[in-house]
């Protein structure tokens, strides 16, 4: 009788715990349980969690995990946001509150949409709107996301995102009392309408007007919206985008954009004159832009940061360095490639972020047993494999143990599945909690994870002819991302020849990126 009763009261307590959802309370109790795992200290003053004020103070972090724990994975970055960046964040906010969905002004511009030029539609007072609407890859979502939002700041536009890319999923809402989501009944992209305005025959697209003929820029004939394309292969009249002129007398103008992107333009925008004294007061360093802008606008769900705080504590956490390996292979047809491998050992070898190997069977000094972790990601799995058999194979000359660990291995890009992105994401993140970084050239995951991470990568040289280059990588002289595609022949090619703080991206010509140029 007393096992029947020990026996019952066993299932009660363990079908309680398993079978019914757990009450708030317990809730809480996990949650701050999984912060403090990850060395979390809610005692510590915020203020220290926030990387120099960039967050703002009214967000939650109970709903958003990563807001605050991930500032005590990461050492203090060297970089700390200019004083001006911080108010016009707040300042935007601000603006963010007043237009963004739900408000009044919301409601009023949405409805101006469907009016004619000349009949108000150009008139919604301070809320002017940029809609952005990814294209291509994750990190190339992100890079193009971080460049419109940067683009809003500059011109005091509200940023809402379509979110029928699961954008949700991945991160979570980054301004308080307000949504970034674009409502999904948003007049312009419903239903069949959607595909439709995506054409760039779209005679709302602005590289297409141009070369339809010349906008008529008097009030009467402003449209309530634009449609601009800014993607890879845009031509030379979308690229006009980037000209002061055409910046000042129409698409400033104009009430909504709807941008359409998958790339870095935020270097063009340093060249446009009256954007650029704005900048320079924003980021007295110029390689922070995506650093900071990141860190203020990207926080993981609560699923991801799961991903990313399981492999850290379980792979990343005990390491005395840590070194990450991101391994791009374009090929879609190839996976592991032998010279691409030997590319990486050639690398990190010489760049001397892993050991040589010992000759000897087994190494014999004891006194530095330092370890170090790799942290690989790729589509892949052969390369770390392979690291890790090279470095269990034979002791390495320094003594340091080596351990490789490779989160996931999902072998095909499947943009658009929720899990392979959350993966990739997490990948990134924790690619950004390295001490070092050496990325696959011209690759923007590896891009966004280094400068997330305020790092300057050894960027891995694209092979030629199927041989690991030599010298097989180069150091980056700036963190910030390459814009592959920039306009080099428009308005801005006299400023280009003589800005000394675009450079030559080392891994794409003719790309540009923003360095630090001597003064
Ligand atoms: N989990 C994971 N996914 C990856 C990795 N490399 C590539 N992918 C997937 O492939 C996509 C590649 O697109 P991007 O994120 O733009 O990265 P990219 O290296 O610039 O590649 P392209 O845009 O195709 O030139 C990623 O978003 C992932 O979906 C990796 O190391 N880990
Ligand atoms: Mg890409």
């Amino acid at each position: 009788m007393e096992k029947l009763t020990v026996t019952i009261a066993t299932c009660f307590i363990l079908c309680s715990v398993l079978l019914l959802p757990p009450s708030p309370n317990i809730f809480n109790r996990l949650k701050s349980n999984l912060t403090t795992t990850g060395s979390y200290d809610s005692k510590k003053p915020r203020e220290k969690l926030l990387g120099g004020g960039l967050l703002a103070t009214e967000l939650d972090d109970e709903s958003c995990l990563s807001r605050y724990h991930q500032a005590s994975l990461r050492k203090p970055s060297p970089h700390k946001p200019s004083a001006y960046l911080v108010s016009k964040l707040r300042s935007y906010e601000k603006l963010h509150k007043r237009c963004g969905p739900g408000s009044d002004a919301y409601k009023s511009a949405t409805e101006k949409l469907g009016l004619k030029p000349g009949n108000g539609s150009e008139s919604v007072g301070e809320c002017r709107y940029i809609v952005w609407v990814p294209y291509s890859g994750l990190a190339n979502r992100i890079i193009s996301l971080v460049s419109v939002f940067l683009y809003a700041l500059l011109t005091e536009r509200v940023i809402l995102v379509d979110q029928r890319s699961g954008i949700s999923d991945l991160f979570c809402e980054p301004f308080p009392a307000t949504s970034w989501l674009l409502p999904r009944n948003f007049p312009l992209l419903g239903g069949k309408k959607r595909d439709r305005f995506f054409d760039r025959s779209n005679s709302h697209c602005y590289g297409t007007m141009l070369r339809n003929s010349a906008p008529n820029l008097t009030e009467t004939s402003l449209p309530s919206y634009l449609y601009l394309y800014l993607i890879s292969d845009y031509s030379d009249d979308d690229k006009m985008f980037f000209c002061e002129e055409d910046q000042k007398t129409f698409i400033g103008e104009v009430p909504w954009l709807v941008v359409n992107s998958n790339i870095y333009f935020v270097p063009s925008l340093w060249l446009i004159p009256s954007f650029q004294t704005e900048l320079i007061k924003m980021f007295p360093e110029k390689e922070t832009v995506f650093h900071h802008l990141s860190r203020y606008l990207l926080h993981p769900t609560n699923q991801v940061w799961g991903l990313v705080t399981r492999s850290y504590d379980a792979y990343l956490s005990r390491a005395d360095e840590r070194l990450g390996i991101q391994v791009r292979v374009f090929d879609r047809h190839a996976g592991y490639l032998q010279h691409v491998m030997d590319q990486i050992v050639a690398c990190t070898q010489r760049e001397k972020l892993l050991p040589e190997l010992s000759t000897q069977v087994t190494n014999t000094s004891r006194s530095k047993r330092l370890l170090k972790v790799v942290l690989v990601t790729s589509l892949h799995p052969e390369y770390s494999v392979k690291l890790k058999r090279m470095f269990w194979e034979q002791p390495t000359s320094t003594g340091e143990s080596i351990e490789v660990y490779q989160p996931s291995e999902e072998r095909v890009q499947q943009t658009d599945k929720k899990l392979h992105d959350q993966k990739a994401l997490a990948e990134v993140y924790l690619l950004s909690l390295t001490d070092n970084i050496v990325t696959t050239a011209r690759s923007t995951f590896g891009y966004f994870a280094h400068s997330l991470g305020g790092l300057r990568p050894w960027i891995l040289y694209k092979p030629v002819n199927r041989t690991a280059p030599d010298p097989p990588c180069v150091k980056a002289v700036s963190m910030e991302p390459c814009f592959h595609r920039p306009p080099l022949y428009g308005c801005q090619a006299k400023t280009i020849e003589i800005t000394p703080f675009v450079m030559t991206c080392e891994d794409s010509n003719p790309g540009l990126k923003l360095v630090d140029a001597p003064e």
